[in-house]
């Protein structure tokens, strides 16, 4: 028996989200340099670029989109219940999230790891001297698991003082009624940003656990699963190649093929997917590239200066790694 192509078209998610109009995606409630409402109302941040960049290579217009806040705790149903198409809010890839709700992470946007943010004034160097600790920490996350394993391998006790929200955590934090604040490093340097004193607030070095996070779908649909993956992949393979939301007119008239297959003046990766072949093309034209999106949101030139450390590209001596459009 012949085994052909997937049809494309197939995708019960995408045909929802056309004949709505826009992408419904998940995003967090408010996270600086992730998904943020700014001064002017509009929602900014990593995340949120994700969000647009799908609905660019969906619609070719990075505004069909329709973000809905979610907590941490509400995140995975809200998925699991189809209330949105994708999930694009710093969550961690654990196996037991895939198996347990029946999700797929698609890929990993952003390598984080779990780390402190202690008061300077304490004069604390490691986090092996944080026995005794009263630590912060949010639930419904592998936040609050990792910092029970961590403390145990330490044989160190703690009190943990479990908050419901970012700006719960801050309000005690900031309040006085824990001495440490434990979450995801990229999420550390964003909450000391919405602190009274940021500057009097350090993250200590170490480093507890590993934190892929990357955006989330409903396992049922493989059709949905690669235009989200291949999204992601698109947007590495965009700045490994030099092509971003600067140099995407030129792309267009290139010759060369890696460049062509990308931007689809080669090729028939898009329709393959249920796109049209300039959804590659779209995402860059209007989100940019990986580097454009991290510079934008997190880079040296942010409040967040987040260094590009592991979310640097393979070649530059990261571990972001995409696989070929070819
Ligand atoms: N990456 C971790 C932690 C993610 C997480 O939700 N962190 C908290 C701590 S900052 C957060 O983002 N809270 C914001 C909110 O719930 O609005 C996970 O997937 O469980």
């Amino acid at each position: 028996m012949a085994v052909g192509p997937a049809r494309s078209g197939s995708s019960e998610t995408l045909s929802a989200v056309k004949a709505r109009g826009a992408l419904v995606c998940g995003v967090n409630e408010g996270l600086p340099g992730f998904s943020f409402v700014d001064e002017r109302g509009g929602w900014t941040g990593f995340d949120v670029d994700f969000c647009r960049a799908v609905a660019a290579a969906i619609f070719g217009d990075a505004n069909r989109v329709r973000l809905v806040p979610l907590s941490a705790d509400a995140r995975f149903r809200a998925l699991v219940d189809g209330k949105i198409d994708v999930l694009s809010r710093n969550s961690t890839w654990t196996m037991g999230r895939e198996t347990e709700f029946g999700l797929t992470f698609v890929g990993t946007t952003y390598y984080d790891g779990q780390g402190f943010l202690v008061p300077r004034a304490l004069r604390i160097n490691s986090a092996r001297e944080l026995d005794g600790a009263k630590v912060c920490v949010q639930s419904g996350t592998t936040t609050i698991d990792n910092l029970a394993d961590f403390f145990a391998d330490n044989h160190m006790t703690l009190e943990t003082v479990v908050a419901s929200s970012t700006d719960d955590s801050i309000k005690k934090y900031d309040g006085g009624l824990c001495s440490v604040l434990t979450s995801d490093l990229s999420q550390l340097y964003a909450l000391r940003l919405r602190l009274s004193k940021p500057k009097d607030h350090v993250i200590l070095p170490d480093v507890i656990s590993k934190e892929p996070l990357g955006p989330v779908v409903r396992q049922n649909d493989l059709q949905w699963i690669e235009i989200v993956r291949w999204v992601h992949f698109a947007m590495l393979d965009a700045e490994e190649l030099g092509v971003g939301a600067n140099t995407i007119g030129q792309a267009m008239r290139s010759q060369k093929p890696e460049v062509m297959r990308l931007v689809g003046t080669t090729g028939n990766f898009g329709e393959e997917i249920g796109l049209k072949n300039s959804w590659a093309a779209n995402v860059i034209r209007s989100v940019g590239n990986y580097g454009d999106s991290f510079e934008r949101n997190l880079g040296a030139k942010t409040p967040l200066a987040i260094p590009r450390g592991l979310n640097q590209l393979w070649n530059a001596g990261g571990i972001q790694y995409a696989p070929p459009i070819r």
